[in-house]
This record gives C-alpha cells, sequence and structure tokens, in this order.
C-alpha cells in the first residue's frame, strides 16, 4: 500500500480526551473515531488489527474443535425472558422495540440465542459434544465508557457455547478451552494469565478470567512468578491428551489471584516470587452447568444413551476482540508509539522514501517495495512528500515491525537502512541482503 494513496489520518498532538496510552495511540495512529460514547468506527488501519486478531482467534477456535456459526446483534426480548435474565440484566441492556410494538434487544451476549439454536435442531446424545461460537457485536450500555475500545459499549466478542452429557464431560470441554485462550492469546504477543474469576450476571460456579500484566489494568492482582514466565506454545499442549493436568498447573494455590479471591493463601508466597501487578481482562470461560438448559430456565433435553432425556451442561467463553487491541497497545508500545507484534500487525514492513522524486531513492524503494508484496508481505511504503522527520515520527507511531529506510545518498550506492521497531536495531545493507532479512 502506497501511503500516499492510503487512509491513515494520523494526528501529531495528543487528543485531550484520552487518558491511557493505547487510548491516545489508537487515536493518534487514525485507527478508531468515535461515534457516540463508547461507540466507534474502526479506519482502515485499526480494522486491519481488529481482522488480524480475529483470524487468529478464529484459528485456535477451529483447532479446539468448535464450529463457527453467526447470530444477529438483535434479539427477541421472548428468550430472555424464558431463562429469567431479561429482568435481570438491568440498565447495561439496550432495549429496542419495533413498529409492531415487539421487544428486541441488542445483545450483550448470546447463551439464550445459542440455547435456542441447540434445542431446535439437537435431539440426541450421539450429536454432543457441540461447541458452537461466533465473533460478532455486542452492546452493554456501559454507565462509565471509557479508555477507548477497552471498555466501549458498543464491542467485539467472540463468544464460544459448548454442550456435553455430563459435567465432566463439560469440565473437559472448559479445559479444551482453556488451553485454547493460553495458545490464542501467546500467539497475539501476550503473557496472558488465568485468574480465578465471579461469574456475575453469565452465572454458574466455575469460572476464570484471563488477564494480561499491564499499569493502566482496571483490577490489581497477585501473580506467581513463574507464572508469568511460562510458555504455551513451547510446552506444546495436544488437544488429543486430557488436558486437566495442564490447567491444575495454571490454577494450583498460588497461582494468580486477587485480593477477593484468596489474600491470605496468597500473602504466604516467598517475596520475589510475588509479583503485584494491574491486569486487564482479555477472556473470561465459565462452566455454569443446566443453568439455561434447566427445567427453571429454557428446559432442553435430549436423548441420553439409555433411551432417557437429560438436560445438557453448557459452558460459555468470551474474547474481547475490540478490546485486544487496546490490550494489545498497552502491553507494547513506547515513548513514540505502538510497537505491534508480528502476529498482529497491519503491515510487516513499512517503506520510507526520504526523497521521493529522487531517480535512485524511487528506484530501489519502488524494487523493494515490489519484491515484498511479490513474496506475499504487507507492506505500506511511504511515499509522501513529506519531511523526512515527520515520515520517522509517524513510522515509528503507527509501530510496524520492520522499517526499510531509503535516502538518495545510501540509494545512490545500492544501499538503504532496515530498523526494527521492537529495540530499534539498524543496520545498512544492500537490497538483497535487505530483502534476505524480512524474507530469508
Ligand atoms: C462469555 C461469552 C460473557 O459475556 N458470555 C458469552 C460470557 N463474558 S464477559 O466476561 O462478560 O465478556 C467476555 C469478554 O468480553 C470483553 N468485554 C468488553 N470489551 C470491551 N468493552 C466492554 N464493555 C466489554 N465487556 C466485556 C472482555 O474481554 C471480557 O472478558
Amino acid at each position: 500500500m502506497r501511503l500516499s494513496r492510503y487512509f491513515l489520518p494520523t494526528l501529531k498532538e495528543n487528543p485531550s480526551e484520552a487518558q491511557i496510552v493505547s487510548h491516545r495511540l489508537m487515536l493518534r495512529a487514525g485507527m478508531i473515531r468515535q461515534q457516540a460514547a463508547g461507540i466507534y468506527s474502526w479506519l482502515p488501519f485499526g480494522h486491519r488489527v481488529l481482522t488480524n486478531i480475529a483470524r487468529i482467534v478464529r484459528e485456535e477456535q477451529d483447532a479446539a474443535g468448535c464450529h463457527e456459526i453467526l447470530m444477529p446483534t438483535i434479539q427477541p426480548a421472548e428468550l430472555w425472558r424464558e431463562s429469567g435474565r431479561y429482568d435481570d440484566y438491568g440498565r447495561e441492556m439496550l432495549r429496542i422495540t419495533d413498529r409492531h410494538e415487539r421487544e428486541l434487544l441488542y445483545g450483550p451476549t448470546n447463551e439464550e440465542m445459542v440455547t435456542d439454536i441447540f434445542r431446535s435442531h439437537v435431539r440426541s446424545y450421539r450429536d454432543l459434544p457441540l461447541n458452537l461460537y461466533h465473533i460478532q457485536w455486542k452492546f452493554r450500555d456501559e454507565v462509565r465508557p471509557r479508555f477507548g475500545v477497552m471498555r466501549g459499549r458498543e464491542f467485539l466478542m467472540k463468544d464460544a457455547y459448548s454442550f456435553d452429557l455430563d459435567k465432566p464431560a463439560a469440565i473437559a470441554a472448559y479445559n479444551r478451552m482453556f488451553v485454547a485462550y493460553l495458545r490464542t492469546f501467546a500467539r497475539l504477543g501476550l503473557k496472558a494469565i488465568p485468574m480465578r474469576a465471579d461469574t456475575g450476571p453469565i452465572g454458574g460456579d466455575h469460572s476464570h478470567e484471563f488477564i494480561i500484566l499491564a499499569e493502566t489494568g482496571e483490577s490489581q492482582v497477585f501473580v506467581h512468578a513463574d507464572l508469568v514466565a511460562r510458555d504455551i506454545l513451547a510446552e506444546g499442549v495436544d488437544y488429543a491428551a486430557d488436558l486437566q493436568p495442564v490447567v491444575d498447573s495454571w490454577t494450583s494455590l498460588y497461582a494468580a489471584t486477587d485480593e477477593k479471591h484468596d489474600p491470605v493463601a496468597f500473602g504466604a508466597l516467598a517475596d520475589g516470587k510475588r509479583i503485584e501487578a494491574r491486569g486487564i481482562e482479555v477472556g473470561h470461560i465459565f462452566y455454569f452447568g443446566t443453568k439455561y438448559s434447566g427445567p427453571d430456565a429454557m428446559n432442553v433435553t435430549v436423548q441420553g444413551a439409555d433411551g432417557k432425556p437429560l438436560h445438557p451442561e453448557m459452558g460459555s467463553y468470551g474474547i474481547g476482540v475490540s478490546r485486544l487491541v487496546g490490550a494489545i497497545i498497552e502491553a507494547s508500545h513506547d515513548e513514540a508509539g505502538i510497537i505491534w507484534p508480528e502476529s498482529v500487525a497491519p503491515f510487516r514492513v513499512g517503506i520510507i522514501n526520504l526523497k521521493p522524486g529522487d531517480a535512485a531513492a524511487d528506484a530501489m524503494a519502488g524494487e523493494i517495495y515490489d519484491a515484498l508484496r511479490a513474496a506475499g508481505t504487507d507492506v505500506l511504503y511511504d511515499d509522501r512528500d513529506e519531511r523526512a522527520g515527520v515520515k520517522f515520527a509517524d513510522m515509528d507511531l503507527i509501530g510496524l515491525p520492520w522499517q526499510v529506510i531509503v535516502g538518495p545518498r545510501g540509494a545512490k550506492e545500492g544501499r538503504a537502512e532496515i530498523k526494527r521497531r521492537r529495540g530499534g536495531e539498524r543496520h545498512e545493507l544492500d537490497k538483497a541482503a535487505i530483502l534476505e532479512r524480512l524474507l530469508g
């Protein structure tokens, strides 16, 4: 992509409304535009990141055996009356009346709707286990939307729902998601820590939040240092295996907690092993048994292996896809701007042509641009007629993992500079060596 033809409305000044660094940087890097409190448009640069995150989330859900569907954002109130949550959910729910005076709502979550889909189509134990997920916009009329996309009112969530025949099978499904979440966050370049959690309006008695450590996190947490150092991808956990020991090893006593849950036990942990930090919740998983499928709620039955009807055991599993964009920036930036992990970067390489119009610089920048694109790499080519200082600042601000800086003098000798955004390491190399670094 040529920057001269792209839509990247960057800001030089810090927007005054933004209180935390990720919100500031998202506005400055032209990623989002606020349309109302807690409601955002995603501009091309931000939309690319959102899409990349959703892709990784989707790949890991599919690898864990889940099936993607797409449910609507608007739901009938009736379903929520069946579960009893229509009244319970309170003012966070955006209620809508259509022209026929029918009551609708903008879904804050989809337990009821997915349970309705299940009960209309699944009759037999042979169809279980089943896990259905979608990546869809939600609306919660938060009292205090803030920090940009971190606590929005309209936000993108991946939500998955598992159906099993009995509690042990449901716990196995929960464990599968637990491991899928660790893998997902690791691929996003994040250290996510699972923490025992309250269930709130979703319900149930077994739940974990996945939090990433960042100074601006909303909750204070205590984490075992060894947990922060663990590398789930390197451990190579296999879904065919029994996942219980893996989950146990992440959730054993002294693993991670907040003051509410286990202050005394955690306080006993040796100094140096106990990290006190702030966390951002990027995922939350729940086991709630028959809360929605049971006789007092939506009364769903399937025929068991013994011929008797049973209520499926359920769980639900959320990832804050749009929140993750902010969370990744909170975890990965410096004074100059964003530092994207390669896996979610909107473009992998940024080329700066310091003197468009100079024959040697144009030729070299153009050749590198063409070669990278031909190799399938996403490249943003700053071919604008702007001062070098502006280009350097913008390129650091938008945080692409690699920069190639082509100046007229170097280009004449067949050389340009390659810079890694993280750490700032630079080398002057010829074109072949630059391409080798980036593609080799
Ligand atoms: C699990 C999936 C649920 O809603 N039902 C379906 C369950 N869980 S949750 O914890 O309430 O939300 C899941 C994740 O969504 C993100 N999130 C938000 N992101 C941005 N703005 C918000 N206002 C917001 N509320 C929740 C979080 O990452 C949360 O873990």
